[in-house]
Protein backbone atom coordinates (compact mmCIF):
# COMPACT_ATOMS: atom_id res chain seq x y z
CA UNK A 1 0.00 0.00 0.00
CA UNK A 2 1.29 3.09 -0.88
CA UNK A 3 1.59 6.25 1.62
CA UNK A 4 -0.55 8.55 -0.81
CA UNK A 5 -3.31 6.09 -1.02
CA UNK A 6 -3.31 5.98 3.00
CA UNK A 7 -3.45 9.65 2.97
CA UNK A 8 -4.99 11.11 6.40
CA UNK A 9 -7.73 8.81 6.51
CA UNK A 10 -7.42 7.39 9.89
CA UNK A 11 -10.90 6.56 10.43
CA UNK A 12 -10.75 3.67 7.84
CA UNK A 13 -8.85 1.24 9.82
CA UNK A 14 -9.71 2.69 13.37
CA UNK A 15 -11.50 0.71 16.33
CA UNK A 16 -14.30 2.48 17.42
CA UNK A 17 -15.42 2.45 21.20
CA UNK A 18 -19.41 3.92 21.89
CA UNK A 19 -19.93 4.59 25.38
CA UNK A 20 -22.41 6.51 27.55
CA UNK A 21 -20.16 8.78 30.03
CA UNK A 22 -23.47 8.59 32.60
CA UNK A 23 -22.89 4.36 32.65
CA UNK A 24 -19.32 4.30 32.45
CA UNK A 25 -17.38 5.49 35.23
CA UNK A 26 -18.88 7.09 38.31
CA UNK A 27 -15.69 9.51 39.11
CA UNK A 28 -17.42 11.56 42.07
CA UNK A 29 -19.09 8.72 44.03
CA UNK A 30 -22.48 10.71 43.41
CA UNK A 31 -23.77 7.47 41.22
CA UNK A 32 -23.71 8.39 38.17
CA UNK A 33 -20.96 8.13 35.97
CA UNK A 34 -19.21 11.33 35.04
CA UNK A 35 -16.10 12.91 32.48
CA UNK A 36 -13.77 11.82 35.49
CA UNK A 37 -14.48 9.13 35.81
CA UNK A 38 -14.28 8.59 31.66
CA UNK A 39 -10.87 10.25 32.13
CA UNK A 40 -9.50 7.89 34.79
CA UNK A 41 -10.49 4.73 32.65
CA UNK A 42 -8.92 6.02 29.85
CA UNK A 43 -5.53 3.66 30.63
CA UNK A 44 -8.27 0.60 30.62
CA UNK A 45 -9.47 1.64 26.93
CA UNK A 46 -5.73 2.09 25.73
CA UNK A 47 -4.78 -1.30 26.87
CA UNK A 48 -7.80 -2.60 24.73
CA UNK A 49 -6.19 -0.81 22.06
CA UNK A 50 -9.51 1.31 20.89
CA UNK A 51 -8.56 4.52 18.72
CA UNK A 52 -12.02 6.45 18.90
CA UNK A 53 -14.03 6.73 21.73
CA UNK A 54 -17.88 7.84 20.38
CA UNK A 55 -19.66 9.63 23.07
CA UNK A 56 -23.41 9.04 23.09
CA UNK A 57 -25.07 12.07 23.60
CA UNK A 58 -24.02 14.17 27.20
CA UNK A 59 -25.33 17.28 26.37
CA UNK A 60 -28.22 19.12 29.07
CA UNK A 61 -31.20 16.89 28.41
CA UNK A 62 -34.36 16.29 30.12
CA UNK A 63 -33.53 12.66 29.86
CA UNK A 64 -36.34 11.59 28.30
CA UNK A 65 -34.51 9.48 25.55
CA UNK A 66 -31.10 8.60 27.11
CA UNK A 67 -29.62 12.47 26.07
CA UNK A 68 -31.21 12.21 22.75
CA UNK A 69 -33.47 15.19 23.39
CA UNK A 70 -30.89 17.77 23.87
CA UNK A 71 -31.86 21.28 25.49
CA UNK A 72 -28.46 22.58 24.99
CA UNK A 73 -26.05 21.87 22.33
CA UNK A 74 -23.08 24.01 23.60
CA UNK A 75 -23.12 22.49 27.10
CA UNK A 76 -22.51 19.24 29.58
CA UNK A 77 -25.34 17.39 31.41
CA UNK A 78 -24.32 18.74 35.24
CA UNK A 79 -24.29 15.13 36.24
CA UNK A 80 -21.87 13.93 34.07
CA UNK A 81 -19.16 17.34 34.75
CA UNK A 82 -18.48 20.47 33.51
CA UNK A 83 -17.83 21.49 30.02
CA UNK A 84 -14.12 21.77 31.26
CA UNK A 85 -14.24 18.24 32.33
CA UNK A 86 -15.63 17.27 28.93
CA UNK A 87 -12.50 19.42 27.20
CA UNK A 88 -10.26 18.05 30.04
CA UNK A 89 -11.16 14.27 28.57
CA UNK A 90 -10.77 14.99 25.34
CA UNK A 91 -7.17 16.52 25.53
CA UNK A 92 -6.12 13.65 27.56
CA UNK A 93 -7.63 10.86 25.22
CA UNK A 94 -5.52 12.70 22.49
CA UNK A 95 -2.38 12.70 24.31
CA UNK A 96 -2.64 8.57 24.83
CA UNK A 97 -3.22 8.52 20.76
CA UNK A 98 -7.36 8.17 21.11
CA UNK A 99 -9.74 10.33 19.36
CA UNK A 100 -13.19 11.57 20.40
CA UNK A 101 -16.06 11.88 18.12
CA UNK A 102 -19.37 12.64 19.41
CA UNK A 103 -22.95 12.07 18.81
CA UNK A 104 -24.38 14.84 16.79
CA UNK A 105 -28.56 14.83 17.17
CA UNK A 106 -29.93 17.27 15.14
CA UNK A 107 -32.69 16.05 13.49
CA UNK A 108 -34.52 17.42 16.56
CA UNK A 109 -34.35 18.83 20.03
CA UNK A 110 -35.57 18.34 22.93
CA UNK A 111 -39.09 20.47 23.95
CA UNK A 112 -37.55 21.82 26.70
CA UNK A 113 -34.88 23.39 24.48
CA UNK A 114 -34.82 27.19 23.98
CA UNK A 115 -36.07 27.58 20.37
CA UNK A 116 -38.89 25.56 21.19
CA UNK A 117 -40.48 26.68 24.23
CA UNK A 118 -40.15 30.10 22.33
CA UNK A 119 -41.07 28.81 19.02
CA UNK A 120 -44.91 26.92 20.11
CA UNK A 121 -45.80 30.26 22.19
CA UNK A 122 -46.09 32.20 19.27
CA UNK A 123 -46.38 31.73 15.59
CA UNK A 124 -44.53 34.74 15.40
CA UNK A 125 -41.56 33.91 16.70
CA UNK A 126 -38.27 34.27 15.62
CA UNK A 127 -37.74 30.50 16.52
CA UNK A 128 -40.99 29.60 14.90
CA UNK A 129 -39.44 27.98 11.40
CA UNK A 130 -37.12 26.30 13.40
CA UNK A 131 -39.60 23.52 13.84
CA UNK A 132 -42.01 22.22 10.97
CA UNK A 133 -45.86 22.94 11.51
CA UNK A 134 -48.40 22.07 9.96
CA UNK A 135 -52.35 22.93 10.01
CA UNK A 136 -53.11 19.39 9.23
CA UNK A 137 -51.24 16.46 9.77
CA UNK A 138 -50.11 14.55 6.71
CA UNK A 139 -51.50 10.91 6.35
CA UNK A 140 -47.74 9.45 5.26
CA UNK A 141 -46.65 7.77 8.81
CA UNK A 142 -44.03 5.80 7.22
CA UNK A 143 -41.53 7.27 9.21
CA UNK A 144 -42.64 5.76 12.61
CA UNK A 145 -39.91 4.80 14.26
CA UNK A 146 -41.65 3.51 18.14
CA UNK A 147 -44.91 1.83 17.00
CA UNK A 148 -46.95 1.41 20.31
CA UNK A 149 -45.22 4.54 22.09
CA UNK A 150 -46.02 7.14 20.00
CA UNK A 151 -49.59 7.25 17.71
CA UNK A 152 -48.54 9.47 14.97
CA UNK A 153 -45.54 11.80 14.14
CA UNK A 154 -47.48 15.15 14.56
CA UNK A 155 -48.52 16.40 17.95
CA UNK A 156 -51.24 18.86 18.35
CA UNK A 157 -49.60 22.55 20.05
CA UNK A 158 -53.21 24.16 21.87
CA UNK A 159 -51.46 27.50 22.30
CA UNK A 160 -50.95 27.91 18.92
CA UNK A 161 -53.09 26.17 17.32
CA UNK A 162 -51.24 24.03 15.06
CA UNK A 163 -49.15 20.22 14.88
CA UNK A 164 -45.68 20.31 14.77
CA UNK A 165 -43.56 17.20 13.63
CA UNK A 166 -41.86 14.96 15.48
CA UNK A 167 -40.21 11.49 13.96
CA UNK A 168 -39.10 10.53 17.15
CA UNK A 169 -41.08 11.06 20.70
CA UNK A 170 -43.29 13.70 21.15
CA UNK A 171 -40.79 15.55 23.11
CA UNK A 172 -38.96 15.56 20.26
CA UNK A 173 -39.73 18.13 17.60
CA UNK A 174 -38.30 17.75 14.27
CA UNK A 175 -35.60 20.50 13.43
CA UNK A 176 -36.50 22.00 10.45
CA UNK A 177 -33.35 22.04 8.19
CA UNK A 178 -34.82 23.62 5.29
CA UNK A 179 -34.20 26.99 7.23
CA UNK A 180 -31.26 28.16 7.03
CA UNK A 181 -31.17 30.17 10.30
CA UNK A 182 -31.48 26.42 11.18
CA UNK A 183 -28.31 25.17 8.92
CA UNK A 184 -26.16 28.16 10.61
CA UNK A 185 -27.30 26.83 13.77
CA UNK A 186 -25.53 23.15 13.17
CA UNK A 187 -22.82 25.07 11.68
CA UNK A 188 -21.92 26.75 14.71
CA UNK A 189 -22.24 23.91 17.34
CA UNK A 190 -20.33 21.30 14.94
CA UNK A 191 -17.43 24.13 14.59
CA UNK A 192 -17.56 24.47 18.46
CA UNK A 193 -17.00 20.90 19.45
CA UNK A 194 -14.25 20.82 16.67
CA UNK A 195 -12.66 23.22 18.32
CA UNK A 196 -12.56 21.78 21.58
CA UNK A 197 -10.71 19.45 19.90
CA UNK A 198 -13.27 16.14 18.31
CA UNK A 199 -12.41 14.54 15.55
CA UNK A 200 -16.02 14.06 14.05
CA UNK A 201 -19.30 13.42 14.64
CA UNK A 202 -21.85 10.02 14.62
CA UNK A 203 -24.99 11.49 12.84
CA UNK A 204 -27.58 10.61 14.80
CA UNK A 205 -30.75 9.21 12.34
CA UNK A 206 -29.68 10.68 9.07
CA UNK A 207 -32.46 9.43 6.81
CA UNK A 208 -34.52 11.48 8.81
CA UNK A 209 -32.83 15.26 8.48
CA UNK A 210 -36.12 15.48 5.60
CA UNK A 211 -38.54 17.92 6.26
CA UNK A 212 -42.46 17.40 6.52
CA UNK A 213 -43.10 13.61 4.65
CA UNK A 214 -44.69 15.11 1.07
CA UNK A 215 -44.37 18.63 1.94
CA UNK A 216 -43.27 21.12 -0.90
CA UNK A 217 -40.25 22.17 0.80
CA UNK A 218 -38.92 18.89 1.60
CA UNK A 219 -35.16 19.68 1.87
CA UNK A 220 -32.82 17.44 -0.07
CA UNK A 221 -31.03 16.00 3.13
CA UNK A 222 -28.12 15.59 0.66
CA UNK A 223 -27.21 19.12 -0.34
CA UNK A 224 -27.30 19.26 3.78
CA UNK A 225 -24.53 16.93 4.11
CA UNK A 226 -22.27 18.12 1.76
CA UNK A 227 -22.11 21.59 3.06
CA UNK A 228 -21.50 19.97 6.24
CA UNK A 229 -19.01 17.65 4.71
CA UNK A 230 -17.58 20.99 3.32
CA UNK A 231 -17.64 22.39 6.04
CA UNK A 232 -16.32 20.38 8.56
CA UNK A 233 -13.63 19.45 6.23
CA UNK A 234 -12.42 23.69 6.20
CA UNK A 235 -12.22 23.86 9.78
CA UNK A 236 -10.44 20.99 10.35
CA UNK A 237 -8.32 18.44 8.02
CA UNK A 238 -8.75 15.26 10.28
CA UNK A 239 -12.11 15.26 11.28
CA UNK A 240 -14.85 12.57 9.55
CA UNK A 241 -18.91 12.32 9.75
CA UNK A 242 -20.12 8.39 10.66
CA UNK A 243 -23.76 8.59 9.88
CA UNK A 244 -26.32 6.22 11.15
CA UNK A 245 -28.39 5.06 7.83
CA UNK A 246 -30.29 2.14 8.78
CA UNK A 247 -31.16 1.28 5.50
CA UNK A 248 -30.36 -0.91 2.55
CA UNK A 249 -27.23 -1.05 1.07
CA UNK A 250 -28.40 1.45 -2.03
CA UNK A 251 -29.71 4.22 -0.33
CA UNK A 252 -26.59 3.92 1.71
CA UNK A 253 -24.81 4.76 -1.27
CA UNK A 254 -27.04 8.09 -1.52
CA UNK A 255 -25.62 8.94 1.75
CA UNK A 256 -21.72 8.79 0.32
CA UNK A 257 -22.40 11.02 -1.92
CA UNK A 258 -23.20 8.74 -4.63
CA UNK A 259 -20.05 7.12 -6.76
CA UNK A 260 -17.99 10.03 -6.19
CA UNK A 261 -18.31 10.74 -2.65
CA UNK A 262 -18.76 14.22 -1.19
CA UNK A 263 -20.71 13.55 2.26
CA UNK A 264 -20.37 10.70 4.46
CA UNK A 265 -16.94 9.73 5.26
CA UNK A 266 -18.37 6.21 6.99
CA UNK A 267 -21.83 4.56 8.01
CA UNK A 268 -22.75 1.55 10.22
CA UNK A 269 -23.54 -1.54 8.03
CA UNK A 270 -26.83 -2.41 9.21
CA UNK A 271 -27.22 -4.77 6.16
CA UNK A 272 -23.79 -6.50 7.24
CA UNK A 273 -24.92 -7.09 10.74
CA UNK A 274 -28.65 -8.66 10.38
CA UNK A 275 -26.48 -10.96 8.00
CA UNK A 276 -24.19 -11.78 10.16
CA UNK A 277 -26.79 -12.62 12.85
CA UNK A 278 -28.84 -14.72 10.83
CA UNK A 279 -25.61 -16.34 9.20
CA UNK A 280 -24.98 -17.59 12.47
CA UNK A 281 -28.06 -18.47 13.01
CA UNK A 282 -28.56 -20.95 9.94
CA UNK A 283 -25.08 -22.22 10.23
CA UNK A 284 -24.70 -21.00 6.39
CA UNK A 285 -22.47 -18.02 5.37
CA UNK A 286 -24.62 -17.15 2.36
CA UNK A 287 -26.38 -14.33 3.84
CA UNK A 288 -22.56 -12.85 4.57
CA UNK A 289 -21.61 -13.43 1.11
CA UNK A 290 -24.76 -11.75 -0.31
CA UNK A 291 -24.68 -9.04 2.22
CA UNK A 292 -20.71 -8.37 1.06
CA UNK A 293 -21.36 -8.05 -2.79
CA UNK A 294 -24.61 -6.11 -2.44
CA UNK A 295 -22.21 -3.55 -1.03
CA UNK A 296 -22.09 -0.61 -3.29
CA UNK A 297 -19.25 0.87 -5.09
CA UNK A 298 -17.75 3.93 -4.64
CA UNK A 299 -14.54 5.94 -6.58
CA UNK A 300 -14.15 7.85 -3.16
CA UNK A 301 -12.71 5.72 -0.41
CA UNK A 302 -15.44 5.23 2.01
CA UNK A 303 -15.78 3.41 5.29
CA UNK A 304 -18.54 0.83 6.66
CA UNK A 305 -18.49 1.02 10.44
CA UNK A 306 -19.09 -2.91 11.34
CA UNK A 307 -20.78 -3.96 14.73
CA UNK A 308 -22.85 -6.32 16.52
CA UNK A 309 -24.50 -4.45 19.27
CA UNK A 310 -25.37 -1.08 20.00
CA UNK A 311 -27.16 0.69 22.54
CA UNK A 312 -30.83 0.35 20.59
CA UNK A 313 -32.16 -2.20 20.34
CA UNK A 314 -30.76 -5.18 17.54
CA UNK A 315 -32.92 -4.01 14.78
CA UNK A 316 -33.35 -6.70 12.13
CA UNK A 317 -35.28 -4.26 9.70
CA UNK A 318 -33.39 -5.24 6.78
CA UNK A 319 -34.32 -8.95 6.77
CA UNK A 320 -37.51 -10.29 5.38
CA UNK A 321 -40.30 -11.09 7.75
CA UNK A 322 -39.15 -15.06 7.38
CA UNK A 323 -35.63 -14.10 7.97
CA UNK A 324 -36.62 -11.65 10.62
CA UNK A 325 -38.71 -14.79 12.76
CA UNK A 326 -35.93 -17.12 12.25
CA UNK A 327 -33.34 -14.90 14.13
CA UNK A 328 -36.24 -14.22 16.94
CA UNK A 329 -36.73 -17.42 17.42
CA UNK A 330 -33.05 -18.56 17.61
CA UNK A 331 -31.78 -15.30 19.77
CA UNK A 332 -35.11 -14.04 21.34
CA UNK A 333 -37.27 -16.42 22.64
CA UNK A 334 -39.29 -14.58 24.93
CA UNK A 335 -41.38 -12.05 24.12
CA UNK A 336 -40.45 -9.59 26.49
CA UNK A 337 -36.95 -9.74 24.70
CA UNK A 338 -38.43 -8.16 21.45
CA UNK A 339 -39.22 -4.65 20.88
CA UNK A 340 -41.23 -2.61 17.87
CA UNK A 341 -41.97 -6.12 16.41
CA UNK A 342 -37.86 -5.53 14.38
CA UNK A 343 -35.68 -5.55 17.19
CA UNK A 344 -33.68 -7.44 20.31
CA UNK A 345 -33.39 -5.63 23.06
CA UNK A 346 -30.55 -8.19 24.22
CA UNK A 347 -26.45 -7.98 24.43
CA UNK A 348 -24.62 -10.70 22.69
CA UNK A 349 -23.07 -12.93 24.90
CA UNK A 350 -26.46 -13.65 26.47
CA UNK A 351 -28.18 -14.22 23.08
CA UNK A 352 -25.20 -16.77 22.52
CA UNK A 353 -26.04 -18.41 26.27
CA UNK A 354 -22.26 -17.27 26.80
CA UNK A 355 -20.51 -19.64 24.74
CA UNK A 356 -17.45 -19.08 24.10
CA UNK A 357 -16.89 -20.27 21.37
CA UNK A 358 -19.35 -18.81 19.44
CA UNK A 359 -18.91 -15.31 20.88
CA UNK A 360 -15.03 -15.89 19.68
CA UNK A 361 -16.10 -16.91 15.99
CA UNK A 362 -18.73 -13.54 16.43
CA UNK A 363 -15.77 -11.14 17.41
CA UNK A 364 -13.80 -12.81 15.21
CA UNK A 365 -15.85 -11.91 12.47
CA UNK A 366 -16.36 -8.27 13.88
CA UNK A 367 -12.81 -7.67 13.09
CA UNK A 368 -11.97 -9.46 10.36
CA UNK A 369 -14.68 -8.08 7.98
CA UNK A 370 -14.12 -5.53 5.56
CA UNK A 371 -14.40 -1.95 7.57
CA UNK A 372 -14.03 -0.84 10.79
CA UNK A 373 -15.06 -2.25 13.89
CA UNK A 374 -17.11 -0.20 16.42
CA UNK A 375 -17.42 -1.82 19.90
CA UNK A 376 -20.23 -1.12 22.31
CA UNK A 377 -19.04 -0.66 25.80
CA UNK A 378 -18.95 -3.84 27.71
CA UNK A 379 -18.70 -6.12 24.83
CA UNK A 380 -15.15 -6.62 25.38
CA UNK A 381 -16.03 -8.65 27.97
CA UNK A 382 -19.12 -10.06 27.46
CA UNK A 383 -21.60 -8.39 29.47
CA UNK A 384 -25.34 -8.78 29.90
CA UNK A 385 -28.23 -6.84 29.10
CA UNK A 386 -30.60 -5.88 32.43
CA UNK A 387 -34.28 -6.84 31.10
CA UNK A 388 -35.94 -5.33 34.38
CA UNK A 389 -34.72 -2.16 32.97
CA UNK A 390 -37.49 -0.72 30.67
CA UNK A 391 -36.93 -0.57 27.04
CA UNK A 392 -33.55 0.02 25.40
CA UNK A 393 -32.27 0.73 28.58
CA UNK A 394 -32.06 -2.55 29.04
CA UNK A 395 -28.78 -2.92 27.69
CA UNK A 396 -27.06 0.25 29.00
CA UNK A 397 -26.89 -1.03 32.01
CA UNK A 398 -23.90 0.47 34.12
CA UNK A 399 -19.74 -0.79 33.20
CA UNK A 400 -18.75 -4.25 35.11
CA UNK A 401 -15.42 -2.93 36.47
CA UNK A 402 -15.33 -5.84 39.93
CA UNK A 403 -16.79 -8.58 41.42
CA UNK A 404 -18.12 -5.95 44.22
CA UNK A 405 -20.79 -3.82 45.14
CA UNK A 406 -22.01 -1.91 41.69
CA UNK A 407 -19.74 -3.81 39.60
CA UNK A 408 -17.15 -0.94 40.90
CA UNK A 409 -18.91 1.66 38.72
CA UNK A 410 -19.52 3.70 41.73
CA UNK A 411 -19.49 3.68 45.65
CA UNK A 412 -22.74 5.47 45.94
CA UNK A 413 -25.61 3.56 46.99
CA UNK A 414 -26.90 1.35 44.35
CA UNK A 415 -30.20 3.21 44.24
CA UNK A 416 -28.31 6.28 43.28
CA UNK A 417 -27.78 4.47 39.94
CA UNK A 418 -28.39 5.44 36.37
CA UNK A 419 -30.37 2.03 36.22
CA UNK A 420 -29.49 -1.22 37.96
CA UNK A 421 -26.75 -3.75 37.14
CA UNK A 422 -27.28 -7.15 35.59
CA UNK A 423 -27.69 -10.17 37.99
CA UNK A 424 -27.42 -13.48 37.48
CA UNK A 425 -24.55 -15.37 35.73
CA UNK A 426 -23.84 -12.01 33.57
CA UNK A 427 -23.84 -9.96 36.83
CA UNK A 428 -20.47 -8.32 37.66
CA UNK A 429 -19.71 -11.51 40.50
CA UNK A 430 -19.14 -13.21 37.18
CA UNK A 431 -18.61 -10.84 34.21
CA UNK A 432 -16.26 -8.06 35.11
CA UNK A 433 -12.63 -6.42 33.88
CA UNK A 434 -10.61 -7.37 36.95
CA UNK A 435 -11.19 -10.79 36.69
CA UNK A 436 -10.54 -10.74 32.98
CA UNK A 437 -7.51 -8.22 32.96
CA UNK A 438 -5.95 -11.68 35.57
CA UNK A 439 -7.21 -14.24 33.22
CA UNK A 440 -4.99 -14.53 29.69
CA UNK A 441 -7.89 -16.64 28.80
CA UNK A 442 -10.66 -14.17 28.94
CA UNK A 443 -12.66 -12.50 26.03
CA UNK A 444 -11.16 -9.57 27.34
CA UNK A 445 -7.52 -10.73 26.47
CA UNK A 446 -9.29 -12.23 23.11
CA UNK A 447 -10.72 -8.85 21.96
CA UNK A 448 -7.75 -6.91 23.14
CA UNK A 449 -5.43 -9.37 20.59
CA UNK A 450 -8.00 -9.53 17.71
CA UNK A 451 -7.74 -5.31 17.77
CA UNK A 452 -4.21 -5.69 18.19
CA UNK A 453 -4.34 -8.16 14.97
CA UNK A 454 -6.36 -5.78 13.26
CA UNK A 455 -4.43 -2.53 13.73
CA UNK A 456 -1.35 -4.13 12.08
CA UNK A 457 -3.34 -5.58 9.08
CA UNK A 458 -4.77 -2.65 7.09
CA UNK A 459 -5.80 -4.45 4.50
CA UNK A 460 -8.77 -4.97 6.53
CA UNK A 461 -10.12 -1.79 6.47
CA UNK A 462 -8.52 -0.89 3.14
CA UNK A 463 -8.55 -3.37 1.29
CA UNK A 464 -10.84 -4.84 -1.56
CA UNK A 465 -12.67 -8.17 -0.25
CA UNK A 466 -12.51 -11.52 -2.87
CA UNK A 467 -15.39 -13.93 -1.84
CA UNK A 468 -13.67 -17.47 -1.96
CA UNK A 469 -15.39 -19.93 -3.67
CA UNK A 470 -15.68 -23.68 -1.76
CA UNK A 471 -18.32 -26.21 -0.99
CA UNK A 472 -18.69 -25.62 2.62
CA UNK A 473 -21.68 -23.74 2.81
CA UNK A 474 -20.73 -23.56 6.89
CA UNK A 475 -17.89 -22.08 6.20
CA UNK A 476 -17.42 -18.17 5.47
CA UNK A 477 -13.99 -17.64 3.44
CA UNK A 478 -12.86 -14.46 2.37
CA UNK A 479 -9.51 -12.29 1.35
CA UNK A 480 -8.76 -9.03 1.87
CA UNK A 481 -6.29 -7.28 -0.18
CA UNK A 482 -4.95 -3.95 -1.02
CA UNK A 483 -2.42 -5.17 -3.26
CA UNK A 484 -2.87 -8.27 -6.14
CA UNK A 485 -0.15 -10.42 -3.81
CA UNK A 486 -0.46 -11.12 -0.45
CA UNK A 487 -2.88 -10.12 1.52
CA UNK A 488 -5.01 -11.66 4.31
CA UNK A 489 -7.35 -14.90 3.88
CA UNK A 490 -10.40 -15.50 6.70
CA UNK A 491 -12.04 -18.33 6.87
CA UNK A 492 -14.96 -18.64 10.16
CA UNK A 493 -17.17 -21.94 10.41
CA UNK A 494 -20.83 -21.12 10.99
CA UNK A 495 -21.66 -24.29 12.55
CA UNK A 496 -21.04 -26.79 15.77
CA UNK A 497 -19.27 -28.78 13.54
CA UNK A 498 -16.02 -29.66 12.44
CA UNK A 499 -15.39 -28.58 8.60
CA UNK A 500 -13.13 -28.79 6.09
CA UNK A 501 -12.39 -25.97 3.32
CA UNK A 502 -10.62 -26.68 0.24
CA UNK A 503 -8.60 -23.56 -0.64
CA UNK A 504 -7.83 -23.17 -4.48
CA UNK A 505 -4.18 -23.29 -5.25
CA UNK A 506 -1.37 -21.16 -4.10
CA UNK A 507 -1.69 -19.57 -7.69
CA UNK A 508 -4.71 -18.53 -7.36
CA UNK A 509 -4.56 -17.16 -3.90
CA UNK A 510 -1.66 -15.51 -4.85
CA UNK A 511 0.65 -16.59 -1.85
CA UNK A 512 2.85 -19.72 -1.17
CA UNK A 513 2.15 -19.94 2.54
CA UNK A 514 -0.84 -19.49 5.17
CA UNK A 515 0.56 -18.02 8.06
CA UNK A 516 -1.64 -18.16 11.11
CA UNK A 517 -1.83 -14.34 12.69
CA UNK A 518 -3.75 -15.82 15.86
CA UNK A 519 -1.26 -18.70 16.96
CA UNK A 520 2.00 -19.46 15.76
CA UNK A 521 1.90 -21.64 13.07
CA UNK A 522 2.39 -21.86 9.14
CA UNK A 523 -0.02 -23.90 6.80
CA UNK A 524 1.86 -24.76 2.66
CA UNK A 525 -0.52 -24.00 0.09
CA UNK A 526 -0.18 -27.05 -2.66
CA UNK A 527 1.05 -25.37 -6.05
CA UNK A 528 -0.97 -26.68 -8.60
CA UNK A 529 -3.94 -28.35 -6.54
CA UNK A 530 -6.28 -27.51 -3.57
CA UNK A 531 -5.70 -27.51 -0.10
CA UNK A 532 -7.97 -29.15 2.66
CA UNK A 533 -7.94 -26.63 6.19
CA UNK A 534 -9.59 -27.63 9.20
CA UNK A 535 -11.38 -25.87 11.00
CA UNK A 536 -12.95 -26.76 14.88
CA UNK A 537 -16.48 -25.87 15.60
CA UNK A 538 -17.11 -22.47 15.74
CA UNK A 539 -13.56 -22.26 14.71
CA UNK A 540 -11.88 -19.60 12.29
CA UNK A 541 -8.68 -18.51 11.26
CA UNK A 542 -6.46 -15.54 10.34
CA UNK A 543 -3.81 -16.35 7.54
CA UNK A 544 -1.85 -14.06 5.98
CA UNK A 545 -1.16 -14.82 2.62
CA UNK A 546 2.70 -14.96 2.34
CA UNK A 547 4.06 -14.56 -1.22
CA UNK A 548 7.51 -15.99 -2.23
CA UNK A 549 10.35 -14.19 0.46
CA UNK A 550 7.19 -12.35 1.84
CA UNK A 551 6.74 -12.15 5.71
CA UNK A 552 4.97 -10.90 8.60
CA UNK A 553 4.56 -7.29 9.14
O1 LIG B 1 -31.80 6.28 16.46
C1 LIG B 1 -32.42 6.64 15.26
C2 LIG B 1 -32.75 5.56 14.38
O2 LIG B 1 -32.95 5.82 13.24
C3 LIG B 1 -32.80 4.16 14.84
O3 LIG B 1 -32.58 3.90 16.14
C4 LIG B 1 -34.13 3.63 14.48
O4 LIG B 1 -34.98 3.69 15.58
C5 LIG B 1 -33.97 2.19 14.08
O5 LIG B 1 -32.95 2.09 13.17
C6 LIG B 1 -35.23 1.67 13.46
O6 LIG B 1 -35.58 2.37 12.33
C7 LIG B 1 -31.11 7.29 17.07
C8 LIG B 1 -30.51 6.81 18.37
O7 LIG B 1 -29.62 5.75 18.10
C9 LIG B 1 -31.59 6.44 19.32
O8 LIG B 1 -31.06 6.00 20.55
C10 LIG B 1 -32.47 7.66 19.55
O9 LIG B 1 -33.60 7.31 20.33
C11 LIG B 1 -32.97 8.25 18.24
O10 LIG B 1 -31.91 8.43 17.31
C12 LIG B 1 -33.58 9.61 18.45
O11 LIG B 1 -32.58 10.57 18.62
Amino acid sequence: MRIADVGDLWWRNAVFYCLDVETFRDGNGDGVGDFTGLTESLGYLEQLGVTCIWLMPFYPTPDRDDGYDISDFYGVDPRLGTLGDAAEFIRTARSRGIRVIVDLVVNHTSDKHPWFVQARRSRNSKFRDYYIWRDRPTRNQKNMVFPGEEQSIWEWEPKTEQYYMHSFYRHQPDLNLTNSAVREEIAKIVAYWLTLGVAGFRIDAVPFLLAAPGSPDAADPHEFIRDLKRFVRRRSSEAMLLGEVALPHPEQLEYFGGQDGGELDAQFDFTLMDAVYLASVRGDATPIADALRSRPKTSEPVAWGNFLRNHDELTLQLLTDEEREEVFDALAPEPYQRIYGRGILRRLAPMLNGDPRRLRLAYSLLFSLPGVPVLYYGEEIGMGENPELPGRSAVRSPMQWTPERNGGFSPARPSQLPGSLTTGGFGPEYVNVRNQQMDEGSLFHFIRALIARYRTTPEIGWGDVELVEHDTPGVFAHILRTDHEGGMLALHNLTAEPATVSLPSAADIGGEVLTDLLHPREIPLQAERATDVHLDPYGFLWLQITPPGGAIV
